[in-house]
């Protein structure tokens, strides 16, 4: 038996413009829920994401990474993304197979370049999107000024679930307009407290509840009949009307953070498990003769290669995400693309550059195998009598062929054509 079915899966991008703190809060999900004892950070280079020394040089992530955490019952999936434009290829191969993206903005900055980029692509995909705006305890942040920016960016489907009961030094509560309450943090971070909503604050978190309320309802013929009957909507309710109209693309819940804190991680986490949508409740693949790929972990065992790297000592790196089936170790699978029958020998779960072996991989869940023989990103690999072949990810043609470098890192188009510079 798995340790988790297909519903009890999510997978999450994390995306935003350079520095707004994508690795900051993946070190804090992975600490909350007791994968790592210590949180690393950007400052002392010894986040889990970040670890090629190039990107603890630089201070800036430049590959995609594949963690994983549980909480209370779920298995996350989180691939961390580079910020900066000229890693994109990074964030079109991680939205290829995340099921719910979490935009970071940084509360200083409001909407940058970077998040209007990414957002191109998350549109291209549909994904389901939740902003974190993030930075919350720096004196100049400035949440209104950043949920202004959001709606004027991205539309007024930008609803806020949170805000700041204050921000700068002292920010150390949040107020949550979905459950009603009020979250206290201690100096350190971590769990919350959890309060009535002051007197003060009350006529503010009701306002916010109600437009919240109204936009879900909106979207759902009969939870608008519901809300006109009872001017109310339980809490189960709106967790399922948002979770449709993040599905529909319709929605875009906001939240608050401070990475750097560990503030606010945990209810994202929360919001991640029993909202945001597994594999089996996005709509179903489709391979390129027509036929539906369902994400059920029963079905023919189906996998695509999102990903595939260089590990020094190890070999090719393959991260994929099962769109059907079981897989498991020892199992022979076709390529499509390539036409060979390749041994799974080893899964893996990922957490940056360490593996746990795994003996199955349910539909839905992404991980890692080694040593495949003629296998590339963009290919799937099927149980024997299918013939499925899963749309190819598209990356942008690039803007420089960088022929006269020493060294390239080739993460923008990966087997990019004309490229003449050996690969690191
Ligand atoms: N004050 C404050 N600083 C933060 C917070 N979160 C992250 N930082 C800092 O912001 C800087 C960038 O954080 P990262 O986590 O590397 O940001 P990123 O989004 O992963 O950046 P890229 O990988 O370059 O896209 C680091 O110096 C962090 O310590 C926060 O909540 N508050
Ligand atoms: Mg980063």
């Amino acid at each position: 038996m798995p340790e988790f079915d297909t519903s009890h899966v999510k997978n999450i991008v994390l995306l935003g413009h350079a520095g707004s703190g994508k690795t900051t809060l993946a070190e804090c999900m992975l600490y909350e829920a007791g994968i790592i004892s210590r949180r690393g950070s950007i400052a002392e280079r010894n986040t889990t994401g970040d670890y090629h020394e190039l990107e603890q040089e630089r201070g800036n992530s430049i590959f995609s990474k594949l963690l994983h955490t549980k909480w209370r019952g779920f298995k996350i999936n989180i691939i961390d993304t580079p910020g900066y434009d000229d890693f994109v290829g990074e964030v079109i191969s991680a939205l290829r197979v995340a099921d719910t993206g979490v935009m970071l903005l940084n509360a200083v900055m409001g909407v940058e370049v970077g998040t209007d980029i990414i957002w191109d692509y998350t549109e291209r995909f549909k994904t389901p999107m939740i902003f974190a705006v993030n930075k919350l305890d720096d004196d100049n942040a400035d949440f209104e000024k950043t949920v202004r920016e959001a709606k004027a960016h991205f539309g007024n489907n930008v609803v806020v679930v949170q805000y700041p009961r204050q921000s700068g030094a002292g920010f150390h509560e949040i107020i949550d307009v979905l459950r009603m309450t009020i979250y206290k943090f201690t100096d350190g971070g971590g769990k919350p407290e959890k309060l009535p909503i002051p007197d003060e604050e009350k006529a503010k978190a009701e306002e916010l509840h109600k437009e919240l309320i109204e936009a879900i309802a909106s979207n759902d013929e009969t939870l608008m009949e519901k809300y006109f009957d009872k001017g109310e909507l339980d809490e189960d309710e709106m967790k399922n009307g948002l979770k449709k109209a993040m599905i529909n693309h319709d929605l875009f819940p906001l939240f608050c953070l401070s990475a750097e804190r560990n503030m606010g991680s945990g209810r994202l986490m929360g919001f991640i498990d029993n909202v945001c949508p597994s594999a089996n409740e996005m709509p179903p693949q489709k391979s390129r003769s027509g036929e539906t790929v369902t994400c059920d972990a029963s079905g023919p065992a189906c996998i695509f290669i999102y990903k595939t790297i260089s590990e020094p000592h190890v070999g090719e790196l393959s991260y994929f995400k099962v769109y059907s089936g079981t897989v498991k170790s020892g199992m022979e699978l076709e390529n499509e693309s390539t036409g060979v029958t390749e041994k799974i020998s080893q899964l893996f779960l990922v957490e940056g550059n360490k593996r746990t072996a795994t003996n199955e991989l349910v539909a839905g869940d992404i991980g890692a195998t080694l040593k495949l023989k003629n296998t590339h990103t963009n290919n799937t690999l099927h149980a024997r009598g299918k013939n499925y072949e899963l749309p190819s990810i598209e990356f942008p043609s690039p803007t420089v062929v960088p022929d006269s470098l020493e060294k390239c890192i080739c993460v923008l188009n990966p087997g990019m054509k004309g490229c003449r510079s050996p690969m690191i």
